[in-house]
């Protein structure tokens, strides 16, 4: 259908299209233009994150390559809600791809997705992707597939996660006792900051300004290109380099969504989601190795704590053995073959 209204419009004049179809105004131009298959991607991130603007580089690909047959709208910033509520859209079909973190609201329907939020597991970038290219990101994804949803390969980076906090700096895990504390959606995520002697409160992401300005909270964690995008440093004063956890994101649809698009289709989406991922990366890595100069232009008061008394107080309060039980010693395994023995 589309291919012949191409065809159509190269070979007739205006003139000829109203006569053929007899219809005033030309409408037929405005739906020759419009793509056969429009699929909204949501996400939680600022739209000047880098992560929104390698997506948008992504679309505009997509559209070029698929002859203007699939184009792809993005919803940053929570505009079609929370990130339960995107999860749910998208499971229904309603919203066609969702940036989900594992850890965060895909580990509701696929628990062992969580595993990346271990505390202190992953050192460094080559250990994160060594095992989200590798093994354990296979093995994830295979859970991911088995749950009904599909998957586009490569992670995109989120970072590693700071503490930023208001009254006073987090230098030592004593700072943190009892301390109200934002954590993402998410049972691992709770695990954590209770470990450490918070105590942790889910907000979703599109509410966390509000709740830090409000003092319903003192503190939270994220990367520091979120920090930086989403502006919480107006709202938070100190921040501890622990890069206790590291986080990304899943694009995710259900099955029938994805599978709705023509191979084709599909392939060209993939193929440039998946490369656009690996370019985000090195955005991502390079802001947050850039950023503490600006943030502390803005206002913000850095500290490097020792990080052995944060995980001193995993081991000793028994959070590695819990954790290792909740992910299995498949899981577990794939992930210390990488980051070494962690318990
Ligand atoms: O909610 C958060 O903190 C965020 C934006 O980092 C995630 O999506 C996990």
């Amino acid at each position: 259908m589309h291919q012949k209204r191409r065809q159509f419009l190269l070979q007739g004049t205006a003139t000829a299209a109203v006569a053929a179809t007899g219809v005033l105004g030309a409408p037929w131009i405005r739906r020759a233009q419009a793509a056969e298959f429009v699929y909204k991607l949501g996400h939680d991130l600022p739209a000047s994150h880098p992560f929104n603007k390698r997506l948008l580089e992504a679309a505009e690909m997509i559209k070029r390559d698929s002859d203007g047959r699939l184009e792809i709208r993005l919803f940053p910033n929570n505009q079609l809600g929370g990130d339960p509520d995107m999860f749910a859209q998208m499971r229904s079909g309603a919203l066609e791809i969702f940036a989900s973190s594992g850890a965060n609201t895909l580990s509701s329907l696929v628990p062992k997705t969580a595993i990346w939020t271990v505390g202190f597991a992953f050192k460094d970038y080559s250990q994160v992707f060594g095992a989200l290219d590798g093994e354990l990101g296979a093995y994830l994804r295979g859970l991911i597939n088995k749950a009904g949803l599909e998957v586009q390969q490569n992670v995109w980076d989120n970072g590693f996660r700071q503490i930023t906090s208001g009254a006073k700096p987090i230098l030592s895990p004593a700072d943190l006792k009892g301390m109200k504390f934002r954590v993402p959606p998410g049972r691992l995520w709770i695990s954590l900051f209770s470990a450490l002697g918070a105590s942790p409160a889910t907000i979703s992401f599109n509410e966390v300004y509000l709740a830090l300005q409000s003092k319903l909270v003192e503190g939270q964690e994220n990367a520091l290109a979120i920090i930086d995008s989403a502006k919480l440093y107006e709202v938070q004063k100190y921040c501890s380099l622990t890069s206790h956890a590291w986080d990304g994101f899943w694009l995710v649809s259900n099955r029938q969504t994805w599978q709705r698009l023509p191979s084709n289709l599909r392939d060209i989406a993939s193929k440039h989601l998946n490369a656009q991922a690996l370019k985000e990366r090195q955005d991502v890595a390079a802001l947050n190795a850039s950023l503490q100069k600006s943030l502390e232009a803005k206002g913000m008061v850095f500290n490097a704590p020792d990080i052995q008394p944060f995980r001193e107080m995993l081991r000793k309060s028994g959070y590695y053995g819990e954790m290792q039980k909740t992910f299995g010693a498949e899981e577990w395994g794939l992930l210390e073959k990488v980051t070494g023995r962690l318990a």
